[in-house]
């Protein structure tokens, strides 16, 4: 049985432990709140199922960190982490896992839904500024921690190989086969212009959803990203259109272009610095793809038993595929909005 006391112990954190409790609700890694007398911070369980070299999520997140620290004005910054006392950042052992401790950052909180324009302006902006920070540190420094990952046609070639086993699929299941079917092309469009060449791996978070910055509580600032586990090189529009499918979703289940408008506004302030042409003109792209490859993610995940993604029940991975598929629907009848919308974003600036 696991003893967290015991894992605790492992590391540098001082004072006796008074609770522990689960924190968020990420779907892959267990996460805990720890308080001792003296101090709080994050203990994490890194699921290895996923990430099958987690000393390469702390080595990259060491070179981070101390890269923004370097950085006078960063204006915005990640958890810091807590080493243990084998020298390390981080213990492991066959049987109770892999382990870390990040830094607790105080007075701040996490949004599931952005309460107004001003917010999703920050959010944006808060994106944009990381990348921005990220661009003087080589690109080559980093390590892959999740290789293929937001590379859609990978996802879709999984979710065909189960097609091809003629397994007979529920009505539902049918209807989203027919939902992607048309949209196969166009899922490779980021990546055929990557292999030519024309967008630049950059450093990115590679899961900047909403919930993942933490906005001040006495200010209101976004103050850090967290959940750096895929922070690698990849595309910046994969980190543009992930956090606009977490944070433009209303509650009627409709894309908010009105809030898109703002992120863009924020990120595109910082971003301009260096994004190319090429970046410009996939945004909208990007803007879509996310939520079709999730909504593949999780579909395949559901056929293939759930072995990803937590679920509290076995529909769940279902209904979530279905929800990513609608809010793209709703992107795609409002493409031209949207694109007139960059346009101006980028016009304005
Ligand atoms: C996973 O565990 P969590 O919620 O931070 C996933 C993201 C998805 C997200 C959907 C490594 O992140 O890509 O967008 O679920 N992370 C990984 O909720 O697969
Ligand atoms: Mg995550």
């Amino acid at each position: 049985m696991l003893q967290i006391a015991k894992i605790i112990q492992q590391f540098k954190i001082p004072g006796d432990i008074i609770s522990v409790a689960p924190l968020g609700g990420g779907l892959i890694n267990e996460s805990f709140f720890i308080m001792t007398r003296q101090a709080k911070a994050v203990l994490q369980r890194i699921n290895t199922n996923v990430f099958p070299d987690p000393g390469k999520i702390m080595a990259n997140l060491r070179q981070v960190t101390a890269h923004l620290a370097r950085h006078p004005n960063a204006g915005i910054r990640l958890p810091g982490i807590i080493p243990a006392r084998n020298g390390k950042d981080w213990v492991a052992d066959e049987e109770d896992g892999f382990w870390r401790m990040l830094e607790y950052i105080g007075h701040s909180e996490n949004k599931a839904r952005l309460a107004n324009l001003a917010e999703a302006e920050m959010l944006g902006w808060s994106l944009g500024r990381l990348h921005c920070l990220l661009t003087d540190l080589a690109v080559d420094r980093l390590q892959v921690t999740l290789p293929d990952f937001h590379v859609t046609p990978s996802y879709l070639a999984q979710l065909e190989r189960i097609l091809a086993t003629g397994t007979t699929l529920p009505a539902d299941v049918e209807k989203m086969i027919d939902f992607i079917r048309p949209r196969r092309q166009w899922a490779s469009v980021l990546e055929i212009a990557k292999n030519k060449g024309a967008l630049p791996l950059r450093i990115i978070h590679g899961d900047p959803k909403l919930d993942n910055v933490l906005f001040s509580k006495v200010t209101g600032q976004p103050v850090a990203w967290v959940d750096l586990d895929t922070l690698q090189p990849g595309l910046v529009l994969y980190d543009i259109g992930d956090c606009l499918r977490s944070a433009c979703r209303g509650k009627n289940g409709k894309f908010d272009l009105d809030i898109a408008g703002a992120i863009l506004k924020g990120w595109f302030a910082e971003a301009k610095a260096f994004l190319t042409p090429a970046e410009c003109h996939h945004v909208p792209d990007a803007i879509a793809l996310l939520p079709f490859e999730l909504g593949i993610r999780f579909l395949t995940d559901y056929l293939e038993g759930n072995r990803y993604f937590k679920v509290s029940h076995p529909e769940e991975n279902l209904r979530k595929a279905q929800k990513q598929f609608e809010l793209l629907a709703d992107i795609e009848a409002q493409s031209a909005s949207l694109q007139k919308t960059w346009e101006d974003v980028q016009s304005r600036s």
